[in-house]
């Protein structure tokens, strides 16, 4: 599945906006065939948005199950004789999308895009009415998972993760067209040859039966020719090429063209970065060069659009990345907008790409909520149909993101029990798939908890990525305690001679919140002196080749006892002011960089 596009052989248009919206505790809309006929409700809902906090009404804020979205479309006469399709760039977390009175889609898996061919129905010059049926829950078969609790009040969602479980129609929507005979997927691979740049690329077409040629033609930022090759699969060479890099978002535009004969029937242009990536013992090489991850994890959260893409907010997110002197952030804890890795292809920012995979983990009652800890891996928790939603999960994020050369790694989950003795035989399948599908980047998944002497996983993944709260969750208010038992582990794991990326670490603060005294939790000191103290370790450990702080805003949780008005272990504010954490970090990167971090750093 490829990006709906304009050019000229392709059309895509927006289908944004405000759509009629119902909620539909009972699932009567399924019985009652709601796509049938005109949403019966006064409601609307602006898309892409999370649908939860835009009214001002608990039960939408709080609902379980299904909503109903409702909207109309004008097919353009000038689409006559090619196919007409409909783009999802997520619903969260399961949809069914009908056109008129036909079912045209269904798609698991909230953070991941779907699309329909819809052609046969919707034809050029016509009017058609859309309704999509999103459901939010979660289940031991869902990515992620969770358990629905019936109460007599109604079923209550309980997950295994704290972020608040947005959902809705998250992402743009496109109606988009292509010719007939098409490109249908294309894979770009990069390599460095000296000066020169090596861009490898694989096409798919279908949809003519005649031989139809392939012209691939890589263009630089000027739109000059740079290289061009012919056939479906080809190597295109740059003899002096302009990397991408860290802070150098230098990219090539790869105009793949269909010929039948001397006439042109389709094109589709991919933006390429040259680039390799590679751990080579316990360094992270981007380019050969040794690459230190400054930065920060973080969620797609704000205040009334929940988790909703939205251009404003995302480019100010990088300016305040800048403003950081970050040069990386995660993508924590599921696949972002497609819109944000094409922001930082373009601005030279490191992504650290995760599935959705959060919360597998049952073996600790504080996160859970049950009275006792349970196995994680087995028929009636996290099973095999688990697992194959994780697959598809891992599928669909590799065929999004592979080609974008800001992703440097994948993460398979976050902070799964990796202790248990059933983790292995879990995660080998996954961890096959990811390397038969992407043989080129790193992967790793985010450790809680595990030393390396009861870690089944480590040494499947190709980086340590730990996320750590001593300090906070243990040696709370007590930092000396603190920094001891993070000097102890991370002198295990520098055994393991791989790079080591500190992917979370951080104290919640109410901005403020202040004391003179140092060991006061939830003051703007408090997680200040907790970094500094992270950071101090960090320098002492040369493995340590990344520090992503948690989190980089403060974001939306679940109400509950252990939080207050969400996690606010932010460096900055859900309204985006720094703390004076934010100020620690600017001043600390900032000085790297101006000392040639990353990239000449040994
Ligand atoms: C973690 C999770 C993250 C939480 C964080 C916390 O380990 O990965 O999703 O928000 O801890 O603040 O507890």
């Amino acid at each position: 599945m490829l990006r709906p596009q304009d050019g000229p052989t392709r059309e895509r248009k927006a289908l944004d906006g405000l759509w009629a919206f119902k909620l539909d505790g009972d699932r009567q809309g399924r019985a009652e065939r709601w796509w049938r006929s005109p949403l019966n409700t006064s409601l609307e809902m602006p898309v892409p948005c999370s649908y939860n906090d835009v009214l001002a009404d608990t039960r939408i804020r709080n609902h379980v199950g299904d909503v109903w979205y409702q909207t109309d479309f004008w097919v353009p006469p000038s689409w006559s004789g090619r196919r007409t399709l409909i783009q999802f760039g997520s619903a969260t977390h399961q949809a069914s999308v009908w056109v008129g009175e036909t079912l045209v889609a269904e798609h698991e898996g909230g953070y991941l895009p779907f699309e329909a061919d819809i052609t046969q129905l919707a034809l050029a010059g016509s009017h058609q009415r859309l309704t999509v049926l999103v459901n939010n829950e979660l289940s031991y078969t869902t990515i992620p998972p969770g358990i629905i609790v019936d109460t007599p009040h109604g079923p209550r969602q309980r997950f295994f993760h704290d972020f608040f479980n947005y959902a809705g129609l998250h992402r743009s929507i496109w109606l988009h067209t292509t010719p007939t005979a098409r490109i249908t997927d294309l894979t770009v691979t990069t390599n460095i040859d000296g000066r020169a740049g090596l861009v490898d690329y694989e096409a798919t077409v279908a949809g003519g039966s005649e031989s139809l040629r392939v012209v691939a033609t890589l263009r630089d930022r000027f739109g000059n020719e740079a290289a061009t090759a012919e056939g479906h699969a080809a190597q295109l060479r740059v003899p002096v090429a302009e990397l991408w890099a860290p802070g150098q978002g230098n990219l090539y535009d790869l105009e793949v063209q269909l010929f039948r004969e001397s006439q042109l029937v389709d094109q589709y242009v991919q933006s390429v970065g040259i680039r390799t990536v590679e751990v080579d013992g316990a360094r992270f090489l981007i380019n050969g060069q040794p690459f230190r991850f400054l930065g920060a994890g973080k969620h797609e959260d704000g205040a009334v659009r929940g988790r909703a893409h939205d251009d404003t907010a995302m480019v100010h997110d990088f300016a305040l990345l800048e403003w950081l002197g970050a040069n990386s952030f995660r993508t924590s804890h599921y696949p972002y907008a497609e819109e944000v890795l094409d922001y930082a292809d373009r601005h030279g920012i490191v992504v650290i790409d995760e599935s959705p995979a959060v919360g597998l983990n049952l073996s600790w009652p504080q996160l859970t909520g049950f009275d006792k800890p349970l196995a994680t891996f087995s028929p009636e928790t996290i099973s095999d149909t688990t697992r194959e939603r994780h697959l598809d999960a891992i599928r669909e994020l590799i065929q999004r993101d592979r080609n974008h050369p800001s992703v440097v790694m994948w993460v398979l989950a976050n902070e799964p029990d990796s202790a248990s003795p059933d983790a292995r035989s879990y995660f080998e399948p996954l961890v096959a798939e990811t390397r038969r599908l992407d043989p080129t980047r790193p992967i790793g998944f985010t450790n809680m908890l595990t030393p390396p002497d009861r870690c089944q996983l480590a040494e499947l993944f190709d980086v340590v990525m730990l996320n750590r709260y001593y300090g906070w969750y243990f040696q709370s208010g007590n930092l000396r305690a603190a920094e001891d038992a993070l000097r102890a582990e991370v002198a295990q794991w520098q055994h393991i001679g791989r790079p080591i990326i500190f992917t979370e670490f951080g104290a919640d603060a109410i901005a403020g919140l202040h004391s003179v005294f140092d060991d006061v939790l939830w003051t703007e000191e408090y997680q200040r002196a907790m970094l500094k103290m992270y950071l101090r370790v960090f320098d002492d450990t040369t493995e340590v080749v990344g520090e992503h702080v948690w989190a980089f805003a403060d974001f939306a949780t679940p109400s509950g006892i252990r939080r207050v008005d969400g996690n606010k272990k932010g460096i900055f504010t859900r309204d985006r002011q720094p703390k004076a954490a934010a100020h620690l970090l600017r001043e600390r990167w900032h000085r790297m960089s101006a000392q040639g971090f990353p990239l000449d750093a040994g």
